[in-house]
């Protein structure tokens, strides 16, 4: 599936993700619990925020990443659902990954409309690393936000964007989507996710 924002396929004609490797916060910091606050200022910080954040989603990897994620409480989420990875091994016989055919996409001061349907999806999540789970979520979407320059758009998601969108929308809600699940999944992988973190990993 091949998705496309006009405005972010002019701005990302020659993308190659670089910039610095931020920190990722995991379950149970409370940043993640935190209401984000609204972007008031479009200016280069802005931008710089969106590109590291980038560059760490493709480092994971992984295909969305929310600012509380990075220890930031501002309402920004970056993603990329269609980019190639492929395994390689390096000459040291250590794995690594190529990446290919990017389509970064950012997300500011995101409100989410028209929700229609049902879809069931299994999500993971890099702050909750090795926890995958089926969550229901909306099957489609109308989604309002603000690229890094301040301008306005409107887009219709469905599938995974649709499914990304929310996932990391919640984020900026204090959200984790183990929040989602019944409490006796939620409490089982939780425990279960906390268990495997104190024997670090
Ligand atoms: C959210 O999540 C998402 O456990 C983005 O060990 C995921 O990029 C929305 C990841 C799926 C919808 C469907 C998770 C990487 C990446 C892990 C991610 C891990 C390494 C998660
Ligand atoms: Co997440």
């Amino acid at each position: 599936m091949k998705t496309t924002i006009a405005v972010y396929e002019e701005a990302f004609k020659d993308f190659s993700p670089s910039g610095e490797l931020l920190k990722i916060f995991t379950y149970p910091s409370p940043i993640l619990k935190k209401v984000a606050k609204p972007v008031e200022d479009f200016n280069e910080d802005l931008k710089s925020l969106c590109l590291n954040m980038l560059y760490t989603m493709y480092k994971a990897p992984g295909i969305g990443l929310a600012a509380p994620q990075v220890g930031i409480s501002e309402r920004i989420f970056v993603m990329d659902i269609d980019y190639k990875r492929e395994a390689v091994t390096r000459a040291d016989g250590t794995n690594d990954y190529q990446l290919s055919h990017f389509n970064p996409m950012i997300f500011i001061n995101p409100v989410i409309e028209n929700k229609k349907g049902e879809i069931l999806y299994q999500e993971g999540c890099l702050s909750v690393p090795g926890v995958y789970e089926d969550v229901k979520r909306a099957e489609e979407i109308t989604v309002k936000f603000q690229d890094w320059d301040g301008n306005h758009h409107t887009i219709e998601a469905s599938e995974l964007l649709s499914v990304c969108i929310q996932h990391e929308n919640d984020h900026l809600e204090g959200i984790v989507f183990l929040e989602r699940l019944s409490m006796l999944k939620k409490n089982l992988l939780m425990k279960k996710f906390l268990k495997k973190k104190k024997k670090g990993k």
